[in-house]
């Protein structure tokens, strides 16, 4: 199914007069704040976000799993799939791989493909947490930080693998997240691992194209639950630092301990010019990879309110960043979810670029504390949906990605496309 730019400019008919009328509310309140809506729209109409191949389908938790149906059974329908996307939101212009879990073996029809939905690729992502059939090692124990060599050069090998496959693509940047950690006290010894880890990195580095980049993500606990080797930004960036310029930490937002000051992270990572990526969910309790914005939203703008400060005072030139959503579909439809994760990723983008970041420096030096939680929530609380549909409809997007996904009958095509009962590789 393929869903065209007349389709939605059709359907968008219902909704234009009322999304005119908000708009033009909106714009004139901005205005007379001394902010321009239409610069906005254009920042928030470029914002692309990657799609993870490994989330298209139902996930399941070690529970079980509830199949959606129509669900993407190869690459190629995974790649229809961002294509819907991204033909209703306007906003997911990129898709991220996980190897081996996606394997490019057409590497030119893939692109293709792609490149027909206006696709590009992102971060190709490296699995050495698992292991695959017919590997000669196990990473049962580990994998860059293991205390076998063989184990290590394995590993290594795999995430030069993954360059190769990414070159093929032209994706730019390269995403390491390891298990690599301890179920039990006394199982490792921390500095070996430590080291093991780096030595690592020096290596897979050492094979990063000039203009790829890495990124490091780290993550607190689980599948290790004693500890982890790369647990916190502070060992991201340490692994990052001891690679080289073109080493990053990556932040996944499920990847804290409960009440983490994620924000405080962002601001200091880009103000090392550090920061690399990051990937989008939300979560109560651990890396529960709900949809972004579902749990705390707040979080989010204030998140973004750090990325915006620290892209307009970038004195450490840090790079452009990787956005991804990281996030799982265990009772929703994939991508329902996905486009409710895609608007609240906008919607936070959208409230942190009106923050009026002179009247908030004023009111710190002032030590006025009330004025400057004033100043963020006048932000917070304004309604910006005006703005974000008026981004897709510079884009011919859809006004309402949701309704036109219903009204279209979307998972209903796919169902009959690809069968009832169908499972998507992934996690
Ligand atoms: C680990 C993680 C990491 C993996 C993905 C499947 O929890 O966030 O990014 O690559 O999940
Ligand atoms: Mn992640
Ligand atoms: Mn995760």
């Amino acid at each position: 199914m393929i869903i065209t730019k007349d389709q939605i400019n059709d359907l968008n008919q219902n909704a234009s007069a009322e999304q005119a009328e908000h708009f033009g509310f909106l714009k004139l309140a901005l205005d007379k704040k001394g902010i321009d809506a239409d610069e906005i729209v254009s920042k928030l109409a470029d914002f692309q976000v990657a799609i993870p191949s490994w989330a298209l389908g139902s996930g399941g938790t070690r529970f079980g799993r509830f199949s959606i149906g129509g669900e993407p059974t190869n690459l190629e329908q995974k790649l229809d799939d961002i294509g819907l996307l991204h033909a209703l939101t306007q906003t997911a212009g990129a898709v991220s791989l996980h190897i081996p879990w996606d394997i490019p073996s057409d590497a030119a029809g893939i692109k293709q493909r792609a490149d027909s939905h206006g696709i590009v690729f992102d971060a190709v992502n490296s699995n050495t947490f698992q292991d695959q059939n017919e590997q000669a090692q196990t990473y049962k124990y580990g994998s860059l930080a293991d205390r076998q060599a063989a184990v290590r050069e394995q590993a290594v090998a795999h995430n030069v693998e993954v360059i190769r496959y990414g070159k093929m693509l032209d994706s730019k940047s390269l995403t390491v997240w390891l298990a690599d950690g301890a179920s039990f006290p006394g199982q490792n010894n921390f500095r070996q691992s430590l080291q093991n880890t780096q030595k690592s990195l020096q290596e897979i580095y050492a094979e990063l194209p000039s203009d790829w980049r890495m990124f490091i993500e780290y993550k607190p606990y689980e599948p290790s639950f004693y500890s982890t080797v790369i647990q916190d930004w502070g060992t991201s960036l340490l692994l990052a630092e001891g690679c080289g310029e073109k080493a990053f930490c990556l932040v996944d937002l499920g990847h804290h301990l409960p009440n983490t000051n994620i924000e405080q992270i962002v601001a200091t990572l880009i103000m090392k010019g550090k920061l690399g990526g990051f990937h989008f969910n939300d979560s109560k309790y651990g890396d529960d990879d709900l949809t972004v914005g579902s749990i705390k939203p707040y979080q989010l703008f204030l998140i973004f309110n750090e990325l915006v400060y620290g892209m307009n005072h970038n004195d450490a030139n840090n790079p452009p960043l990787a956005w991804m959503i990281d996030a799982s579909h265990n009772i929703k439809d994939p991508l329902e979810d996905l486009i409710q994760s895609l608007e609240a990723i906008q919607l936070a983008y959208a409230q942190a670029l009106l923050v009026d970041t002179p009247a908030l420096q004023a009111a710190q030096a002032e030590s006025d504390v009330v004025l400057g939680q004033e100043i963020l929530q006048d932000a917070y609380r304004t309604d910006v949906r005006p703005l974000i549909r008026e981004a897709r409809l510079k884009r011919e997007g859809a006004i309402d990605p949701i309704a036109i996904y219903r009204k279209m009958k979307v998972r209903e095509n796919l169902i009959k496309e690809r069968g009832l009962k169908t499972v998507a590789t992934g996690l």
